[in-house]
């Protein structure tokens, strides 16, 4: 019998993120499974996804801010970059490009440069009109909520569509100041 030649810890390492990561993937493409099986109605998966995304970013913030150790944006254009390069890199191994800036720097795009969700999926015909990765906006707009920004996100591009690339608008709509909690005397 050939010998089992030993792995680096290194190799092991890579072994068991990729792991880690194709089941969650795995668990993520379950879950909308379910979603269209439970509510049929594609725009209802698509709520469904975005309000699961909002749950998720309103608690994931907080592990966000603590682990970033990114300290308050000056505006919104540096919010979009770290959502994009910080974000995104912590919770789903990748980046985005912030682009399409509009001329009040209110809205802007994020193209993903991969997408880790979308392995091995594709799309049956029955499924036209889903936004497989809704869950992805929702996650955007619950964490920008839990910092004072409201925002609209929406995707504008999407591979399992026919597009060239995955792309989510980001819209602030209203940034809350918030207030210091105790005066100075
Ligand atoms: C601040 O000005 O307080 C910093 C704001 C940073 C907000 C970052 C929101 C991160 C949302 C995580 C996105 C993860 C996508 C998978």
């Amino acid at each position: 019998m050939a010998p089992v030649a030993p792995r680096s810890g290194d190799a092991i390492f890579a072994n068991v993120e990729r792991v880690n990561a194709e089941l969650f993937t795995l668990t993520y493409g379950a879950i909308v499974r379910q979603l269209l099986t439970d509510l049929e109605e594609v725009e209802e998966v698509n709520k469904q996804l975005d309000e699961m995304g909002y749950n998720i970013g309103v608690r994931l913030i907080d592990e966000f801010l603590a682990k970033s150790n990114v300290s308050r944006c000056v505006d919104f254009k540096e919010t979009a970059e770290v959502i994009a390069k910080v974000g995104f890199k912590m919770f789903l191994g990748i980046t985005a490009t912030v682009t399409n800036w509009d001329a009040d720097g209110t809205s802007c795009s994020l193209v993903l440069e991969d997408n880790p969700l979308v392995d091995f999926v594709e799309l049956p015909d029955t499924c036209q009109g889903l936004y497989y990765c809704n869950i992805l906006s929702g996650v955007i707009r619950g964490g920008l909520e839990m910092v004072s920004m409201k925002t609209e996100v929406t995707w504008l591009r999407d591979m399992l569509r026919g597009d060239d690339a995955y792309e989510l608008q980001v819209k602030l709509l209203k940034q809350v100041p918030e207030e210091y909690p105790y005066k100075d005397d």
